[in-house]
This record gives C-alpha cells, sequence and structure tokens, in this order.
C-alpha cells in the first residue's frame, strides 16, 4: 500500500507537468482526488489493513493529499498567471502609433441654403410640412388644375412609374394635401427633392430641389404675395436688392407671375451671370386658382391665397458661384469641403 501511495504521488507529481490549461488541470484533479479517484480508491482498502498498520497509512495517505493539494494549488496559480499575461500581450496598445483621423461631415451646401429659407419663412409664421415623392396623377396635376393635354403630362417630361403613378414633377401636391386636411388660415412651405425627365447639362438636372409655398385665409390679395416674397428675396439677396414681378402663367395661379432680383454679380449693369440683363430669375408665384381652391374643398368665395415656387438649385449656384449643377449631385468630397 505504500509502494502504491508513492507511486501515486510520483506519478502525479510527474503528470502537473503537462499541464497547461484550467480544463486539463479540472480533469487531473478528478483524476487524483475526486470520488472516483485513484486515492480514493486505495483509502477504500484501509479496512484491510490491521489496526497497527491503520494509523501509518492514513497519515502516508493524508500526505500524499496534501502534496497534490498543494501541486494543483500551484499550478492552477502558475496557468492563472500565464493567462493574464497572454492577455495582456495580445491587448497591448501602441499609443506611439499615428491614430486613425476621423473625417467629420459638413452640410451640403444645398443644405445650407434650405436651412436660411427655412429660417426665413419660419419667421414669417410659415409651418415647414414634408410629403411622398412618389405621387398620383390626381394630386401632382389634376387637383393643380393641370389639364390632360398639358404638355407636363407628357410621358416624356414626367417618370411615370405605372399609370397613376408618378416621381412628383413639383411638391404642390403636399399643399394640396395640406388644404384638404387643415382649415384656413395656411402658412406652410414644402421643400423637397422633385423630378422632370430633362437631359443633363451645366443648369439642368432630372432630379433637383424645391421650396413651395403657400398662403391661404381670409382676405389675402396679391400684395400680400408681394410683400413676402420681397422680404424672401432682401433676406436671401440682401436688401439693397432690387425685385421685379413680370406678369406669367401657370394653370394652377391666377393671375401669375415671375419674380427676378437684381443680379448679385453685377449689380444690375449687365454680365454673364445675368446673361446681360441685369436680373436673374428665382421663382414663380401667384394668386392660388379658385378652382383648386375648391377642388380642396376650401370656398374661393370666402378664402384666397397665393402660392409660390422656388428652385433651391440655382439659388445655391448662383450664392457660391458654382459654374455647373451637377456638381451639386456628384458628392465629390473634394468639392463639398469647400463649403
Ligand atoms: C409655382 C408657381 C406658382 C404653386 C401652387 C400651389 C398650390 F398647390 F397651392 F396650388 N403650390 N405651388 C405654385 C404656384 C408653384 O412654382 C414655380
Amino acid at each position: 500500500m505504500k509502494t502504491k501511495l508513492e507511486a501515486i504521488k510520483n506519478a502525479a507529481m510527474e503528470e502537473i507537468k503537462t499541464i497547461n490549461t484550467p480544463a486539463a488541470m479540472e480533469e487531473f484533479r478528478v483524476k487524483y482526488l475526486g470520488k472516483k479517484g485513484e486515492l480514493t480508491a486505495i483509502l477504500k482498502m484501509m479496512g484491510s489493513l490491521t489496526p497497527e498498520e491503520r494509523p501509518i497509512m492514513g497519515q502516508l495517505a493524508n500526505e500524499v493529499r496534501s502534496a497534490i493539494d498543494a501541486l494543483i494549488t500551484e499550478k492552477s496559480a502558475d496557468i492563472k498567471n500565464a493567462e493574464k499575461i497572454k492577455k495582456m500581450k495580445e491587448e497591448t496598445l501602441d499609443i506611439t502609433l499615428p491614430g486613425v483621423k476621423k473625417e467629420i461631415g459638413k452640410l451640403h451646401p444645398i443644405n445650407t441654403v434650405l436651412d436660411d429659407m427655412i429660417d426665413i419663412f419660419q419667421s414669417m409664421g410659415f409651418d415647414v410640412v414634408d410629403g411622398p415623392e412618389v405621387e398620383t396623377d390626381r394630386y401632382n396635376f389634376e387637383l393643380l388644375n393641370v389639364p390632360a393635354d398639358h404638355p407636363a403630362r407628357d410621358m416624356q417630361d414626367t417618370f411615370y412609374l405605372a399609370e397613376n403613378l408618378l416621381l412628383r414633377t413639383q411638391t404642390s401636391a403636399t399643399q394640396i394635401r395640406t388644404m384638404e386636411q387643415r382649415k384656413p388660415p395656411i402658412r406652410m412651405i414644402c421643400p423637397g427633392r422633385v423630378f422632370r425627365a430633362d437631359e443633363v447639362d451645366a443648369t439642368h438636372s432630372p432630379v433637383f430641389h424645391q421650396v413651395e409655398g403657400l398662403v391661404v385665409d381670409e382676405g389675402i390679395t396679391m400684395c400680400d404675395l408681394k410683400g413676402v416674397l420681397e422680404q424672401f428675396a432682401h433676406e436671401i439677396y440682401g436688401p439693397e436688392t432690387k425685385v421685379k414681378f413680370r406678369p406669367s402663367f401657370f394653370p394652377f395661379t391666377e393671375p401669375s407671375v415671375e419674380v427676378d432680383v437684381s443680379c448679385s454679380e453685377c449689380g444690375g449693369k449687365g454680365c454673364r451671370v445675368c446673361k446681360g440683363s441685369g436680373w436673374i430669375e428665382i421663382l414663380g408665384a401667384g394668386m392660388v386658382h379658385p378652382k383648386v381652391l375648391a377642388g380642396c374643398g376650401i370656398d374661393p368665395e370666402k378664402y384666397s391665397g397665393f402660392a409660390f415656387g422656388i428652385g433651391l438649385d440655382r439659388l445655391t449656384t448662383t450664392r457660391y458661384k458654382i459654374s455647373d449643377i451637377r456638381l451639386l449631385f456628384e458628392n465629390d468630397k473634394r468639392f463639398l469641403k469647400q463649403f
């Protein structure tokens, strides 16, 4: 029995050298000290010993158990330590390495101009309303009094998605919905992307940006239209800017006007930017057609209103002296960084 105990101790001392993971350590512990382990098996045989031998063997067995226990404690600490060192090595940070520079985005110039416009109109009491880019024929054309034979309805000018579904050609449909949903007084603008089947060149893009506005209340006249749009032009281009209202035509307004501002490049003398005329067209507007009001459930006998549509892209290119509208859509970072 004594030789067996010593053999177990020696075997354990040899085997422990090969152990280097917590799982193997546990296996080792079960093998030697577990309930079904080698030491337990020998202790079970103590009954067959003489009373004289029993305490001697008992003590020896305890010594072996303590020795193996000590081996386990020591080796477990070694393994834990080794793992900690390995982890620390893996997680080392070299703080002398150059950092990764995070590029910070900037507002697109169109957004900067739009934010300014929203400020101007909000300060005059307008709400900002958003609407869908996919519209029905009814909201994009019919309720705006655009007749069936109008060229804008042609497949060649409008992106149709289906028989009655299209990409909005202006944001007016959002104003139609607002008139259907709210009671006057209404003062709102709706900025957004609009789509037309145009060829791309320096001044045209099939996708562009508009801000349309609408005011409906009792007693609204052309004077209100002139006052609001003149105020807008002065805030955007400066108080010295001259504003001119020219008669025009839109199916959804009567009377209709187009608005020019004196060229900010040459002060009105005539230059390349204004093509020698001294004026730059910035928007279209008019008194909302009684048919349009009635179509939205607003009594044109009681209420009147004015509406306007402003192209954001040209406002942006003239403000920043950008020579080609395509630059606004390419999103080349080198271009965008300049604003
Ligand atoms: C323009 C020019 C003139 C306009 C009309 C409406 C509505 F829905 F109220 F009838 N919204 N926008 C309008 C009027 C748009 O764009 C050049």
